[in-house]
């Protein structure tokens, strides 16, 4: 655990150091998932969003600026598909003399699940782009590194968490995992979770957590079972298509004398394709919403946003992509499939450069159709735009943002990550979101506030903030593969009128595109 001192040293350590886990072909920019960074998207980290890449031997130092987190979060590289072996946990403690709005645990440990691919994962990358299919999926799953004992290759790493009877554990859970939504479990116990995202919530014992990628989970979990060895262990959850089906195991042993089983008793999980097990947990997450942790919610909203996610097709020439019907897979926002500019949006924002990119990006869809209809969609509504468009809002805009997810090509989950803010999550549902019908069931008294959440399958997922971080914020799924199709956006939050509301400078050692 470390002060925000220690950890800014080293992260700039880190940033030296990465130099030399670089290849030395690439170019990477990280990122702090998560922090909001007020009035300084300048080390923000998307490559082309806010920076241009840092090139092999150069040296950019990345200034950390923390405000209202407390809890777990993470940095990972934000190029191409770097992030797959690039990330870390972020941990911020209360400030000192302050305590958990929960009893002290005895131990705090960072669990990072992530994946493992037999390939180089840049190779990978290049040729799903290529073919204009879907990715190569990954050939393990790890926590902390190790895929576990249900993996032949690495048994005597397998992570394992000593435990003593009758204490309580903290367990700081990320999902760095690239491409899946996770389910995470504890064989014969449950945990009770306290905070998501750097926010604490009402506490929320269940016997399993589902967790996106990209999002952190705070979970209690006390020791009270019988001394023995136990598994934890994560399985995606995946409503379609081709995935990892394997589980990641790590050994909670107590302490104690006693004969460990042969073999630690392992959790049963919900079906890969529970759709309802992943959004019932999800839906339950709530905000502490008291005195010392009040929520702010807008409630009096100037911008009314309603974004569709989708999965795309796009014809190649001669028929030889390999992607549905031998087209090309690709995603967008409103129809948008992201066109990076070559020089960063924020760049040519901050220097005025025209021509980088445009100020269209439609509030609502041009084209409304039956966005979650189960019979075939025409394939012509498949067929995105390319585009290099931001939204602009005002300086303390109150957005409401509602993300539709569409059935077009096939109706998938889509964890949204937005750059620069933390969102209450009033409301979802499935089907297509009805103005009518739907805002009347917000929840506007103690909604969780979070910086990523999965819009369900087929279904709907509507977001609040107010606008008051100027700058440029990078908006995008965090499955990787459909950010690199294109589901992703860009917001420019204009800069107040006050002092003190306006976008700092950029630091001396940008790179250079
Ligand atoms: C887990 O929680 C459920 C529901 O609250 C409860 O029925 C069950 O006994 C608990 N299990 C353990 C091992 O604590
Ligand atoms: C995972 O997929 C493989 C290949 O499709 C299949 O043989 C295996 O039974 C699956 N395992 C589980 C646990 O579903
Ligand atoms: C999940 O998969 C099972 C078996 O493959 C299938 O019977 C079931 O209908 C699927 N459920 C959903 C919600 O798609
Ligand atoms: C999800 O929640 C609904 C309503 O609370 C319940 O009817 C359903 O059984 C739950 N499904 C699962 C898989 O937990
Ligand atoms: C709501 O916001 C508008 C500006 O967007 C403002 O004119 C109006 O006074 C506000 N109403 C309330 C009740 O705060
Ligand atoms: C498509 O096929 C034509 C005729 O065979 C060929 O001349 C052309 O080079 C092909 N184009 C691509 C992009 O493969
Ligand atoms: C939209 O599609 C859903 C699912 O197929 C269907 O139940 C619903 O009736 C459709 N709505 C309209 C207005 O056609
Ligand atoms: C998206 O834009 C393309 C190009 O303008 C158009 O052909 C297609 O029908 C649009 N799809 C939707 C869902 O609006
Ligand atoms: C979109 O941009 C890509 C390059 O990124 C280009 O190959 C393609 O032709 C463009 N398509 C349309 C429909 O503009
Ligand atoms: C923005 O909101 C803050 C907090 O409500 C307020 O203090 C400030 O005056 C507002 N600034 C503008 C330009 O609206
Ligand atoms: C939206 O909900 C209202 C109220 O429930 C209903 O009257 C209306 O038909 C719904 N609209 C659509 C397009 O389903
Ligand atoms: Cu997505």
């Amino acid at each position: 655990m470390l002060s925000a001192s220690k950890l800014l040293f080293l992260c700039l350590l880190g940033i030296v150091l990465l130099g030399g886990v670089t290849p030395s072909h690439a170019a990477v920019r990280r990122y702090r998932h998560g922090v909001k960074m007020p009035r300084y998207p300048w080390s923000d980290g998307p490559e082309f969003v806010t920076q241009c890449p840092i090139s092999p031997g150069m040296r950019f130092s990345q200034r950390i600026v923390l405000s209202d987190e407390e809890g777990t979060l993470w940095w990972h590289a934000h190029s191409e598909w770097y992030r797959n072996s690039v990330y870390g946990a972020l941990i911020i403690l209360p400030p000192r003399r302050e305590s958990y709005p929960f009893p002290k645990p005895h131990q705090e440990v960072p669990i990072l699940l992530g994946d493992w691919f037999n390939g180089d994962i840049q190779e990978i990358m290049e040729e799903f782009l290529g073919s204009g299919s879907d990715p190569e999926v990954s050939n393990s799953f790890l926590i902390n590194g190790q895929p576990g004992d249900l993996h032949p290759c690495s048994r005597q790493d397998t992570f394992r968490l000593r435990v003593e009877s009758g204490k309580t554990y903290l367990l700081r859970i990320v999902n760095a995992v690239m491409n899946n939504i996770m389910f995470f479990k504890i064989a014969n116990h449950n945990v009770t979770v306290v905070g998501t995202d750097a926010a604490y919530t009402k506490r929320l014992t269940s016997d399993y957590i589902a967790i996106s990628p990209g999002q952190t989970m705070d979970l209690l979990l006390v020791a009270n079972q019988r001394p023995s060895h136990y598994y934890m262990a994560s399985r995606a959850y995946a409503s379609g298509g081709d995935f990892d089906n394997t589980t990641t195991t790590a050994i909670i042993e107590y302490a104690g004398n006693y004969t460990p089983p042969a073999s630690p008793a392992l959790p049963s999980f919900p079906p890969f394709n529970s759709t309802a097990s992943s959004h019932n947990f999800t839906t339950q997450l709530r905000s502490l919403a008291n005195k010392k942790y009040p929520v702010d919610v807008p409630k009096n909203i100037s911008d009314t946003l309603l974004f569709t996610l989708s999965i795309n097709l796009r014809p190649c020439a001669n028929d030889s992509c390999e992607g549905p019907f031998a087209e090309r897979l690709l995603a967008s926002v409103n129809n948008v499939t992201l066109q990076l500019p070559r020089t960063d949006f924020l760049q040519a924002y901050y220097r005025r450069i025209n021509g980088v990119y445009t100020t269209d990006f439609p509030d609502n869809p041009a084209f409304p159709f039956n966005y979650t209809q189960e019979t075939t969609i025409p394939r012509d509504l498949a067929r995105p735009q390319n585009g290099t468009s931001v939204n602009i809002l005002d300086f303390n805009a109150t957005v409401e943002l509602v993300f539709q997810g569409t059935n077009l090509v096939g109706g998938i989950d889509h964890p949204m990550h937005l750059h620069g803010y933390s969102f209450y999550v009033v409301g979802s549902g499935f089907g297509n979101f009805n103005r009518t019908r739907d805002p009347p069931n917000y929840n506007l008294v103690d909604p969780p506030l979070m910086e990523t959440i999965a819009v369900p399958r087929n279904g709907w997922t509507a977001i609040r903030f107010k606008a008051n971080n100027p700058g440029v914020w990078f908006m995008h799924c965090h499955f990787e593969r459909h950010v690199s199709w294109g589901m992703g956006m860009v917001f420019i939050v204009r800069d107040g009128p006050g002092r003190d509301e306006k976008m700092l400078p950029p630091p001396p050692d940008m790179p250079l595109c």
